[in-house]
C-alpha cells in the first residue's frame, strides 16, 4: 500500500522548523561559556590587530553582500506573487506550472497585444541590465580593489615588524611538539615560550619531518613550517599574560594535541627565567632520586631525550633540561604533575594517542625513583 501525500501540506516541513531554531540556538549558544581570550579576534599585539582589522574588514562586506542579494532575491520573488494575485482567474489556473494546455503561449502574445505591459516589459529588461552591470561589475571591482589595498596595507605592517633589540627564538616543529631554542641565551626547551613584554620578537620556524603550522591566535597569523626551508614570523607583545597557541597544518594522528604556550612576561621575570635556565640542573641529592637518575639511563630515556650536564644528549623528544619548571606536558595538553608524569611514562597513548613516544615497563619502585628525579630537574 502506498501512502499518498495529504493534498496542500509539504510533508514534514514544520518538523524541520524547530530542529533549525534549536540548530540556531546552539550555534549561538557556542559562542557562550569561559572568558575567549586566545582568540584572534582578541589581539594582544599591534599585528594581531591588524589581522584582525582586515578580517572584520571581509566580514562586515561580506555581510552587506549578503544582506542586498538577498534583498534582491527576495523582491522577483514577491513581485511575481503579487502579480500572480492580480492576474484574472482563469489566466492564473493556465499559468500555473503543470497546468499549460499543449501548445498555448500564454505571455507572448499577450504582452505584444497590451501596450501598458509592453513599455513594463522593456523597463525592466532595462532594470536589469543596469543591475547586472553595477552588481555584476563595478560593485565586485570596487570591493574587491578596497580588500586589495587593505590587504597590502596589513602585509606590509606584519611584514615589517621593528628588528632593533629582537629576540630571536627558532621552534621547531616535530610530530607531535614543539622545539624551542633561544640561540643567544643557550636555552633550549619545549613546548612553552617565554618572551618578554615590548620587545620584537623573531621566531625562525622549522620542521624535523612533515609540514606544521606554528599558530598563536592572539599574537599573530599563522606561518607554516616546512622541512628544509626557514620561515620567518616577528611581532611585537604589547601585553603580559600566557597565550595558547595550536599547531594549524594537519600533521597526523596527534596534531590537535600540539599545543603551544607563549608566557608573555615583565623584562625582569623574563631574565630571571634566562638566568634559571642557562645552568643545568643540580646533580640529584635524596638517594630515590639519584636511583631514578639511574633508573632514567636504564630504562632507556637516553635513546631519545635530553637533559643538559648528564649523559642524556638525543634530541629525538622534547628536552627535559627544565622539565620540572615547565606547567604543562605531553606538547601542553596537561598539567605537569606527577600523576601524568607516571602516565606518559607507563602509557604514553592513554594520555596523548598516536604519540611517538613507547611505553616504559619499569617496577613501581623504579618508577616513584624515577619520578622524584624528573621533579629535581629545573
Ligand atoms: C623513542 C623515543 C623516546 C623514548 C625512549 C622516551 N621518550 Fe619521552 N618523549 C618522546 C617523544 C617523541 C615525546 C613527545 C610526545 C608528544 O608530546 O607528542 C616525549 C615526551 C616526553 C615527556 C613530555 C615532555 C613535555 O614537555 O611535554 C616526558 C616527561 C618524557 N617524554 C619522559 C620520558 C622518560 C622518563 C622516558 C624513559 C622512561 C622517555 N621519555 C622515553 C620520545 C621518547
Ligand atoms: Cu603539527
Amino acid at each position: 500500500m502506498t501512502r499518498r501525500p495529504r493534498a496542500g501540506r509539504a510533508p514534514r516541513a514544520p518538523r524541520l522548523r524547530p530542529l533549525a531554531t534549536y540548530a540556531a540556538i546552539a550555534v549561538f549558544l557556542a559562542a557562550c561559556g569561559e572568558e575567549v581570550r586566545d582568540s584572534a579576534t582578541n589581539p594582544a599585539t599591534p599585528q594581531a590587530a591588524d589581522l584582525n582589522w582586515l578580517w572584520s574588514l571581509s566580514f562586515w562586506m561580506g555581510t552587506v553582500v549578503w544582506i542586498v542579494v538577498m534583498i534582491l532575491l527576495a523582491v522577483p520573488i514577491l513581485r511575481s506573487r503579487r502579480a500572480h494575485d492580480d492576474e484574472p482567474a482563469e489566466l492564473a489556473t493556465a499559468s500555473a506550472p503543470g497546468r499549460q494546455p499543449p501548445g498555448a503561449e500564454i505571455d507572448g502574445p499577450m504582452v505584444a497585444a497590451d501596450p501598458a505591459r509592453h513599455a513594463e516589459a522593456r523597463r525592466d529588461a532595462k532594470v536589469r541590465s543596469r543591475l547586472l552591470w553595477i552588481g555584476g561589475i563595478i560593485v565586485p571591482v570596487i570591493i574587491l580593489f578596497v580588500l586589495l589595498i587593505a590587504d597590502g596595507r596589513v602585509g606590509a605592517t606584519t611584514a615589517h615588524v621593528e628588528r632593533e633589540g629582537e629576540l630571536v627564538v627558532d621552534v621547531t616543529g616535530h610530530m607531535f611538539w614543539w622545539e624551542v631554542s633561544y640561540p643567544e641565551e643557550g636555552i633550549v626547551t619545549a613546548n612553552e615560550i617565554n618572551i618578554p613584554v615590548d620587545r620584537p620578537v623573531r621566531f625562525r620556524l622549522l620542521s624535523e619531518d612533515v609540514i606544521h603550522s606554528f599558530w598563536l591566535p592572539p599574537l599573530h597569523g599563522k606561518t607554516d613550517m616546512i622541512p628544509g626551508q626557514e620561515n620567518w614570523q616577528s611581532f611585537v607583545p604589547t601585553q603580559t599574560g600566557r597565550f595558547r597557541g595550536n599547531c594549524a597544518e594537519f600533521c597526523g594522528i596527534a596534531h590537535a594535541q600540539m599545543v603551544v604556550w607563549v608566557e608573555v612576561m615583565e623584562p625582569d621575570d623574563y631574565d630571571d627565567w634566562v638566568l634559571a635556565n642557562q645552568s643545568p640542573p643540580d646533580a640529584p641529592e635524596t638517594e630515590s632520586a639519584i636511583a631514578g637518575e639511574r633508573a632514567y639511563f636504564e630504562a632507556g630515556c637516553a635513546a631519545c631525550h635530553a637533559i643538559d650536564g648528564t649523559a642524556s644528549v638525543a634530541r629525538v623528544g622534547p628536552d627535559l633540561t627544565n622539565l620540572a619548571s615547565r606547567g604543562t606536558l605531553a606538547a601542553g595538553i596537561v598539567p605537569n604533575t606527577r600523576d601524568n608524569l607516571r602516565e606518559l611514562i607507563i602509557d604514553p597513548w592513554g594520555l596523548k594517542p598516536g604519540n611517538p613516544m613507547p611505553p616504559t615497563i619499569i617496577d613501581d619502585d623504579e618508577l616513584d625513583a624515577l619520578l622524584d628525579y624528573l621533579e629535581t630537574l629545573q
